[in-house]
């Protein structure tokens, strides 16, 4: 039947979407509820003198200080990862002493509308004695993180090396600007203490685990609803300070509470992306085999440490071999403070740093070398899987070469026209490899009276389009139609346990988990036929979404009815669930583009991006199509237009759409996808992710061309 896995099905959520029947945060409504607006510091650092409160104002209801918050909502904690030295500077609730960065909540002001909170928010005083701000990363000598690892004999690599090539690279602070900014309703129910929070966030668990944390609750004392999401691109993991605030007011005021951040609170108090510089150096023996890197990498992590701050430095660092048989490895990471906003994952969440950093260098060791810059890639790439990295990855699949041939063949395919008089043409190429995957998830699923199989998830989507993917995949696997499965995911109380939708993990990890869910309900359905059709199970054989043995057949519907007629037991036939366990499993890509700079003015234009990803068994080419589009874009965008700029006070110089450079649809150049296909050992599906891959390769390949164009001169 139609809809199986590798097939181009178009969405089935996108019907909802397009006629405007999506339900976001917003546009759920309680009765009796009030609105929060936010109290922000305009300033980049200052001690707190006082803050005062109106006594009256329009529709005012509660004002909420750190002083009424009070312990009853502390800091996220922060997990520091594999050995690493954080500082416990965590981002508070709401500021007490001080403040840290200019957008930092300091009160949250509750009023009967969102328009008499906001103007309730402007009659708040607060008085500040201000400080000097650092706003600069790479000046800052205050470390929020420190992180290193060795492995292999670098040094005596390097000292032997015939070769030793270095550079400076980095990657601007970008705003990952989802449609849909952040928010939440939160109510509280006095009689069960129970707090349901609706929120746009990318999964429940990851809110509702560090909600229960905050606010010292049992995790079964709080729901969480995410209902559709207008975006995240990483920007929606860690649960923003700002919500247990909100939770604290609804649980205070009895009454439900509502938080729509705008676009310009979006801009300065969302975390943002990247901001992070790397020393780098490849040691390479004469014939061009790389023999050791180094990697110091700075990252300006803002200023306060959320619970996924830390985690692109770390994800970066822990890729810099990247697709290269790199026998020894040093990396060290400085996890500056700096009065702006803190950072986190934001689409690549690392490895988009490494990739660049790492594929920047190699070009220029390439001209060091006077080879081919191609050849010297060749020449190193891993050929043999499992391969473990000296950094301690184990890569599961992969065909780098050939990704590299067919981005090569996709970009030269069609000759360009020669470059117009004034312009100078350059080509790039670069390769990447992406971790995906990991950790477990898992499914629920129920055959419904009617022969319908519902499949609860674990993870919930912001985009994707898992609603059409999952089904893909357990329609292929039950041998029915599209249409005879349904979807459920996003709301804790129903949905199974999980870990969460980001690093590309969900159709890898709950993908998997609904594929091995089923084959367990098609074994209890073969018995079930078994006992009908008074057969042994073994003979039982599952086809095309029916029992057969005997020449005579049962059918998914015979079956659901016949169990559920037998009563007690019935669960144990019509249900089924599974947890999904892996490790992670490795994407890889080969990017190439062709640019062209105009030498009076500079202006930079992308005349053509090939853009080849090798997520092993793809369900829907269609949607990994357009996940590879979109994150094409971003990488564009990060390379041509976006920055998160601030002033010397740490003012934010591009708060709105207006200064903020996004791209339009109208300045994409023309993209050409290719697929080669690695299926993963991990998991029955083969699958790896592919929701990260465009912003990924999308940046070396263009920085290499425009470096390229600009006859080797380093930017
Ligand atoms: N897919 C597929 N076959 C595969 C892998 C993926 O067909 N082998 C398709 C599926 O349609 C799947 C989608 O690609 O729904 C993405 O799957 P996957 O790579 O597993 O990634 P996740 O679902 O875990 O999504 C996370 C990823 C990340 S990390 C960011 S950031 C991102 C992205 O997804 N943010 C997005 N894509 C986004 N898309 C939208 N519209 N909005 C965002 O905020």
């Amino acid at each position: 039947p139609p809809g199986m896995i590798g097939e181009a099905v178009t969405r089935r959520e996108d019907a909802r979407v397009l006629r405007g029947e999506a339900r976001y945060v917003d546009d759920i409504e309680r009765p009796h509820c009030a609105h929060a607006a936010l109290v922000r510091s305009p300033h980049a650092h200052a001690a707190i003198k006082a803050i005062r409160a109106p006594d009256a104002a329009g529709g005012l209801i509660a004002v909420l200080t750190a002083e009424d918050l009070g312990d009853r909502a502390r800091p996220s904690e922060v997990p520091a990862l594999d050995g690493m030295e954080l500082t416990d500077e965590r981002h508070p609730i709401l500021a007490g002493a001080e403040v840290r960065y200019a957008g930092q909540p300091v009160a949250l002001v509750i009023a009967e509308s969102r328009a008499l909170a906001e103007d309730a928010a402007d009659l708040v005083e607060v008085e500040y004695d201000v400080r000097p701000a650092v706003v600069d990363g790479p000046t800052s000598d205050h470390a929020l993180m420190r992180w290193s690892r060795k492995s292999g004999d670098v040094d005596a690599a390097f000292a032997a090396a015939a070769h030793v090539v270095g550079g400076r690279y980095s990657l601007p602070r970008l705003v990952a600007v989802p449609i849909e900014p952040r928010g939440c309703l939160i109510e509280h129910d006095p009689d069960r203490d129970v707090l349901t929070v609706w929120c746009s966030a990318q999964d429940t668990h990851r809110p509702l685990a560090q909600l229960a944390q905050i606010l010292d609750r049992p995790p079964d004392a709080i729901r969480v609803i995410v209902p559709d999401v207008g975006g995240a691109f990483g920007s929606k993991g860690a649960i923003a300070p700002e919500i247990a605030a909100v939770a604290i007011a609804a649980i205070d005021l009895g009454r439900p509470v509502k938080w729509i951040e705008d676009r310009s609170e979006n801009f300065v108090a969302a975390y943002q992306g990247r901001g992070i510089a790397g020393d780098l150096e490849l040691a390479l023996a004469d014939d061009g085999r790389m023999v050791a890197i180094r990697a110091h990498l700075r990252a300006d992590l803002g200023a306060y440490l959320l619970p996924s701050t830390v985690i692109p430095p770390h994800t970066a660092a822990m890729l810099i071999t990247g697709c290269y048989d790199i026998p020894a490895a040093e990396v060290t990471i400085f996890g500056a403070r700096t009065h702006k906003v803190p950072t986190g994952p934001y689409r690549g969440a690392g490895r988009p740093e490494a990739a660049y950093m790492l594929e920047r260098l190699v070009d220029d060791a390439a001209r060091a070398l006077r080879m081919d810059c191609l050849e010297l890639r060749r020449r190193n790439l891993i050929h043999s899987f499992p391969h473990r990295t000296p950094l301690g990855h184990v890569y599961d699949s992969g065909d780098y070469e050939r990704c590299l041939d067919l981005a090569i063949e996709l970009r030269d395919s069609d000759g360009l026209d020669p470059a117009d008089e004034g312009w100078i043409r350059g080509e790039g190429a670069a390769v990447f490899v992406e971790r995906g995957g990991g950790r477990w998830e898992s499914a629920e699923i129920d055959v419904l009276s009617d022969g319908r199989v519902l499949v609860h998830s674990s993870a919930s989507p912001h985009g994707q389009g898992h609603e059409t993917t999952f089904a893909q995949i357990a329609a292929q696997r039950m041998g029915i139609v599209l249409d005879q499965v349904l979807l459920r995911f996003g709301d804790s109380s129903t949905s199974p346990p999980g870990v969460g939708t980001f690093g590309s993990r969900s159709v890898a990890m709950a993908g998997s988990a609904i594929a091995v869910a089923i084959d367990d309900l098609i074994d209890r359905l073969r018995q079930l036929a078994a006992r009908l059709l008074d057969v042994e199970t073994g003979s039982v054989v599952w086809e095309c979404g029916s029992a057969r043995a005997d020449g005579r057949s049962v059918s998914l519907r015979e079956l659901a009815v016949a169990g559920s007629r037998l009563g007690r037991g019935v669960d144990a036939v019509l249900k089924t669930s599974a947890r999904f366990e892996s490790g992670p499993v490795f994407s890889s890509g080969a990017y190439a583009a062709v640019v062209e700079i105009e030498r009076a003015t500079g202006q930079l234009r992308v005349l053509r991006l090939a853009a080849v990803d090798d997520a092993g068994t793809v369900i829907n080419p269609l949607l990994a199509h357009g996940q590879v589009i979109g994150g094409v874009v971003q990488g564009l965008g990060e390379c041509l237009v976006e920055e998160a700029v601030y002033d010397e006070i740490g003012q934010a110089r591009s708060a709105t759409l207006m200064e903020y450079g996004l791209l339009t649809s109208a300045d994409v150049p023309p993209i050409i996808t290719g697929e080669v296909s690695s299926p993963t050992p991990l998991n029955p599906l083969g699958a790896k992710g592919i929701g990260e891959g465009g912003a990924i390769g999308t940046l070396p390949a263009v920085a290499n061309a425009v470096v390229d164009a600009l006859g080797g001169t380093h930017v």
